[in-house]
């Protein structure tokens, strides 16, 4: 009999409307692939003139009369008046934002139209190939060789299209739309407090596969138990059953399932002997997946995460998570992180500050974060990006937003870092926002049922005593965790005000703090109660900190942030210059007096910690 969750999670994955017919390949850096990473060709073009006259006109599925850069067309003859030219425009560096690469691009939100020339490479007759871009934000319409493959909405989740069949051996020319147009309807909408980078801003791949290939998989600790791993493997190609094995050559495991006609195959397995992942074991294991002549192999851990009462637990240990808050931005550049350098970059100042956990808000970060933070031990909360307002009661939100967490948990489900869904931040309450957001809950549940879910969410005083905070979200009804942004001492009040604060947090469930934190430009001095001077930022963190303990169900906090990040919201000359400043290091990559306050308290708590497991 199939295990219960994974027969939820089968069932989930099959029945939910919103997914795409086809999900990225899983582990696409395993692959054996192109890399169509490097220089584009690139035409801005803000008044959309790309489309030419067919703008209206439903080309997908054949090729439009004429005209239209995705035909990316050469003048044959001297007559001739075609009024662009792919081979002699400017170029951009894929992957990468835009903003960072072109100074006339800095503030640019609109479409640019990239184009990559590739000759096919060799491959046997009867395999199958896949363009695989990591995201584009935030819409991308994709050409190859003058026909419209299809569409992606969501500028931080992978997308692919199948192109078996339609590659020429030479000058294959791939042309992509990209805009980054902000919309209403969009998630996130129209305002956020981060930097809308535009453009390929990750890597993008021509991957090969044999005509049947392991195309996912999921392999997972199985809840209520460090014992059983319990999942699924799915191929793609396959039109009857086929056997499909799992090996994990370390522990001496080899397993073998049977794919059904859909191509799915469950798996629950003993893990006898396996040293489970934790951050100061981050023990990863080779896992070999096998059918069909196809094999793919990647580093994976086994960990549980559950909650028990207020206690968030680990392998069945009690855990408290010293965290930050991140973007997914390199400071020290100020553009979208884009390569391993840059996760291991944030990842390592986070690991000198003493954390364990990281949320990556507000969306989902690059794919190089979560494997990093595998290899070094640091637990992750990923994010959508529904934040602040969305358009709650519009359908083709709430589909586009379940796409964005769909594509999150398909990426990232087999990382023993991501303990935790986050289904947005700091959204008002209204019905159609709960009902909105707990239908997400209920999407993140069913995709995965091994992972705790959670959202930031906001607090409000006792309109009879400002000092008291309550925190009864109906969402924490919903939610594992009870996650809540506060700003004492900054948007209210100030630092000395932390010491009237009572909490009443209705919850008896784990009480995270997902932001606190102020503003202050790196090297600025003044006395504590100078705003951005790093003794006002420094003295906020002093007294936030004990205010925090008061909650007694307190199991974790992200103050906000690691580093300054930048934000058109954040225009005051010479202390933002267009840089949220709550970082604990600057733009400068320097530390401010806050990182150590900060530090500090993270090794009395890892100290506590390590005596407590003595
Ligand atoms: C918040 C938001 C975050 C902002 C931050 C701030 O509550 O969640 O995106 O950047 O406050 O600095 O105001």
């Amino acid at each position: 009999m199939k295990p219960l969750f994974v027969s939820a999670l089968i069932t989930g994955l099959l029945t939910c409307p919103m997914l795409r017919a086809t999900p990225v390949i899983a582990n696409v850096y395993a692959r054996k692939s192109l890399s169509l990473d490097g220089a584009w060709n690139t035409i801005v073009d803000p008044y959309e003139s790309g489309y030419l006259d067919y703008r209206l006109q439903p080309f997908d599925e054949h090729e439009p009369p004429s005209g239209g850069f995705f035909l990316d067309r050469k003048q044959e003859v001297p007559s001739e008046l075609i009024e662009y030219n792919f081979d002699t425009s400017p170029v951009l560096q894929v992957p990468g934002d835009w903003n960072s690469q072109d100074e006339k691009l800095f503030y640019y939100e609109g479409t640019v139209w990239y184009r990559r020339k590739f000759d096919r490479p060799a491959s046997a007759a009867d395999h199958r190939q896949f363009l695989y871009f990591g995201a584009a934000n935030y819409e991308a319409e994709v050409y190859l060789n003058g026909r419209k493959l299809g569409k992606h909405i969501g500028g931080f989740t992978p997308f692919q299209f199948e192109v078996t069949g339609r590659l020429k051996d030479q000058g294959n020319s791939l042309v992509v739309r990209v805009n980054n147009q902000r919309r209403p309807e969009g998630v996130p909408t129209v305002n956020t407090d981060w930097w809308n980078y535009g453009g390929l801003t990750r890597d993008v791949f021509l991957v090969d596969v044999p005509p049947t290939f392991v195309s996912d998989y999921y392999l997972q600790l199985k809840p209520g138990g460090e014992t059983h791993v319990a999942g699924y493997v799915r191929l793609d190609g396959a039109s009857t059953a086929l056997p499909v094995r799992v090996e994990i050559p370390e522990l001496g495991i080899s397993v073998e399932a049977v794919a059904d006609g859909g191509g799915l195959a469950s798996f629950d397995f003993a893990l006898p002997g396996a040293v489970l992942w934790s951050p100061e074991h981050p023990r990863l294991y080779d896992v070999v997946v096998s059918a069909a002549g196809d094999s793919v192999s990647e580093r994976i851990g086994f960990r549980t995460i559950t909650t028990r009462g207020a206690d968030v637990l680990l392998n069945g240990r009690p855990i408290f998570l010293r965290g930050i808050s991140l973007h997914d931005e390199n400071p020290l550049h100020g553009r979208r992180n884009t390569s391993v350098a840059d996760a291991r970059l944030e990842l390592g100042w986070a690991k000198e500050l003493g954390c364990n956990y990281l949320r990556l808000a507000h969306y989902p970060h690059n794919e190089h974060m979560a494997r990093e933070a595998d290899a070094l031990g640091l637990l992750l909360w990923e994010e959508v990006p529904v934040y602040w307002t969305i358009h709650w009661d519009n359908p083709s939100t709430l589909e586009n937003a379940r796409d964005q967490l769909a594509g999150l948990i398909g990426r990232d489900k087999n990382r023993a870092s991501v303990v935790i869904w986050s289904v947005g931040n700091e959204t008002p309450i209204s019905p159609p926002r709960t009902a909105f957001m707990s239908n997400l809950i209920a999407l993140a549940r069913q995709l995965d049922p091994t992972r705790l879910v959670s959202a930031a969410m906001e607090i409000h005083p006792d309109p009879a005593d400002f000092n008291r905070k309550i925190v009864d979200d109906p969402l924490s009804e919903l939610t594992d965790i009870v996650s809540f942004n506060e700003y004492i001492g900054w948007y209210v009040g100030l630092p000395d005000d932390c010491a009237k604060v009572q909490w009443v947090v209705k919850a008896r469930k784990p009480v995270f703090i997902s932001e606190f934190g102020a503003d202050c430009l790196q090297g600025y001095h003044a006395d504590r109660l100078t705003r951005y001077s790093e003794e006002y930022q420094a003295d906020l963190y002093r007294k936030t900190i004990p205010m925090l303990q008061r909650i007694p169900q307190l199991r974790g906090m992200t103050p906000w942030i690691l580093c300054d990040f930048r934000s058109p919201k954040r225009p005051l000359p010479h202390f933002e210059d267009g840089w949220n400043r709550k970082g604990l290091i600057g733009s400068n990559g320097e530390r401010k007096e806050a990182f150590y306050v900060l530090q500090q308290f993270y090794a009395a708590k890892a100290a506590e910690a390590k005596s407590a497991s003595q």
